[in-house]
């Protein structure tokens, strides 16, 4: 039987399987590959027809990752590392795809892979202690373990404008691409939000298209990407120091390997601090935000590094008008961080126009394009690069259920509760890799999805060793985790502006801030010592 054909039908009475992993990106790709090295059988389920997870899905012009390649990469094979060849400094979504299906043939995984095939359940069978994980072709596959590595930003958010049914031309979600090429020559074209997504597409849309309208809610802050090929005597240097570099980065806030600046900016003679700002401008990328360590912990010391950058937005935007309303008023780095290639300077393309929605929001999608402040702006394509429904949409839309029939969007109804957004309590067996309540998406993805995926794999193998089938939460132990988490993030800047991280970008969604905020390595020891605890506040049977 094919692999890519349903090697997972059959319907309940499959006790062979120990493990159910949902989802083939990074993070499912080397569960799987871990959990196969320690003889455990484990299956994925693949909604798309191929791994990359993320970089299946974002395929816009422009996507590409804003963690330097060298860094955005497994580190858990030596030679996989080193036989890899990035070509740039930041790697468009193209060569990121490419690597994950290397990294795929290069360890087989494609054989326990099944694609096409979307969970839309998972219950928990308490009779049989096992996971009965349904797909939407109807077929059930029951295992003891259940890994959700269905990613953070895997759920696109389309809002409901009105008559959104009613246009005529092409429309594309920034995180729904198609596979083909999308050729926006000599048509017109809106894009809707300028988040990280549009203010990668929009410089490429706008060199193709007769004539870009951008709707802004909200303008925001990117700095240049400065990328350019690698150089291979760069590239060599890292190989040869790759362990070095890794561990370094393991000791920083994000796992990147960043200079981090342990000085306040409040404490630096104005001319220092632009001086600092400059070098970390000129050399691009998001260790701008690393230049002082109050950045993000005082308003004050947040607005030099904002004043900074709208200095930059002015130099870069000819019309002071149009700079103004492109130039973000809010705390920098609240929202994350963009960095760009050539975004403010595409505005000053006379093909390109800017709609400030802020005051005045989007009133509807017409049979001919978009209509806001009284206006029809009639295009051939709209752009939604509307963001996603962040690290609980994905989950939340598979009907989950733990002991008892406890629904997890019942649980989750006042916003996630998680022991270290690894696993939850009324959820025996159940684990979720770079879940709410852990660092992900404020750290570079790679090495935090490692660490998880090499935490519950230990886990597997404690209860192995032992005889144990069942793992879960205590119900305290998780209450003491999401207070930490809440109280962490209330200390910092990032808890005061309508981020996807607070959820505040869906209708409806409860404002908690998701990420855990101490930091990589803080994080980590925590997870290591409740393993050397025996898994303390866990309860195993
Ligand atoms: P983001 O960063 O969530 O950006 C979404 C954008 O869409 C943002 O500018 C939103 O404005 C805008 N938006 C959302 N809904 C609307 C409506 N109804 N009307 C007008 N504008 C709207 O998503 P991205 O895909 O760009 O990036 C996600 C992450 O991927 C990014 O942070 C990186 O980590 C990679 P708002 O700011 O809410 O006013």
């Amino acid at each position: 039987m094919n692999a890519q054909t349903n090697v997972g039908q059959q319907d309940g009475h499959d006790d062979i399987l120990d493990v159910v992993i949902v989802g083939a990106g990074f993070a499912g790709m080397y569960m799987l590959h871990r959990l196969r090295g320690l003889g455990f059988k484990a299956r994925v389920f693949e909604a798309g027809s191929g791994v990359g997870g993320t970089w299946y899905w974002n395929r816009y012009p422009g996507a590409r990752c804003d963690v330097e390649s060298v860094q955005y990469s497994y580190q858990f094979d030596d030679a996989l590392q080193q036989e890899w060849e990035w070509s740039e400094r930041y790697a468009a979504q193209p060569e990121i795809l490419r690597y994950a299906n290397h990294v795929a043939d290069r360890f087989d995984l494609r054989r326990d892979m099944q694609f096409n095939t979307r969970v839309i359940s998972a219950v928990f069978d308490e009779g049989r202690g096992r996971w009965v994980i349904e797909t939407r072709d109807g077929a059930r596959t029951t295992a003891r373990f259940c890994i959700m590595a269905t990613g953070c930003l895997s759920s696109p958010n389309l809002p409901k404008f009105e008559g959104m049914a009613s246009f005529k031309g092409d429309h594309y979600h920034t995180g729904h691409w198609p596979h083909e090429d999308v050729d926006f020559a000599g048509k017109r074209v809106a894009v809707i939000g300028t988040g990280s997504s549009a203010v990668q597409s929009i410089p490429i849309i706008a060199g193709q298209a007769k004539r870009l309208y951008v709707f802004q809610r909200t303008p925001n802050y990117a700095v240049p990407a400065h990328n350019a090929p690698l150089d291979p005597a760069y590239v060599k240097e890292v190989k040869a120091n790759y362990p070095v570099m890794r561990a370094r980065a393991k000791q920083t806030m994000t796992g990147i390997d960043f200079d981090y600046s342990d000085v306040k900016a409040l404490e630096t003679p104005p001319a220092a601090r632009t001086a600092e700002f400059e070098k970390r401008w000129q050399r691009g990328g998001l260790s701008f935000l690393g230049a002082f360590q109050d950045l993000m912990m005082s308003e004050e010391a947040n607005g030099t590094a904002a004043d900074f950058v709208r200095g930059k937005i002015r130099e870069k935007v000819e019309d002071p008008k149009l700079a103004e309303l492109l130039a973000p008023k809010n705390t920098i780095g609240c929202k994350r961080l963009c960095i760009d290639i050539g975004y403010y300077e595409t505005f000053n393309r006379p093909n390109v126009e800017l709609i400030d929605v802020s005051e005045d929001p989007v009133e509807a999608i017409t049979e001919k394009g978009v209509r806001a402040k009284g206006q029809e702006y009639e295009v051939d394509v709209i752009v939604f690069a509307t963001g996603f429904d962040a690290m609980t949409g994905a989950l939340l839309k598979i009907d989950i259920r733990g002991r008892d029939g406890l629904q997890l969007q019942q649980k989750w109804s006042e916003g996630p509760r998680t022991y270290l957004g690894i696993a939850m309590a009324g959820f025996p067996n159940l684990f979720s890799i770079t879940g709410p309540g852990s660092p992900s998406v404020l750290t570079n993805m790679l090495p935090t999805i490692e660490q998880h995926v090499d935490w519950i794999a230990g886990v597997l193998e404690h209860m192995r060793e032992r005889g144990l089938t069942a793992i879960e939460p205590e119900a305290r132990a998780e209450e003491d985790w999401v207070g930490h988490v809440g109280e962490l993030a209330g200390r910092t800047l990032r808890y005061t502006c309508s981020s996807w991280y607070l959820g505040v970008n869906i209708p409806g969604k409860p404002r908690v801030f998701m990420p855990y905020i101490g930091g990589f390595p803080r994080y980590v020891e925590r997870c290591s010592e409740i393993a050397d605890k025996g898994y303390e506040g866990f309860s195993l049977s």
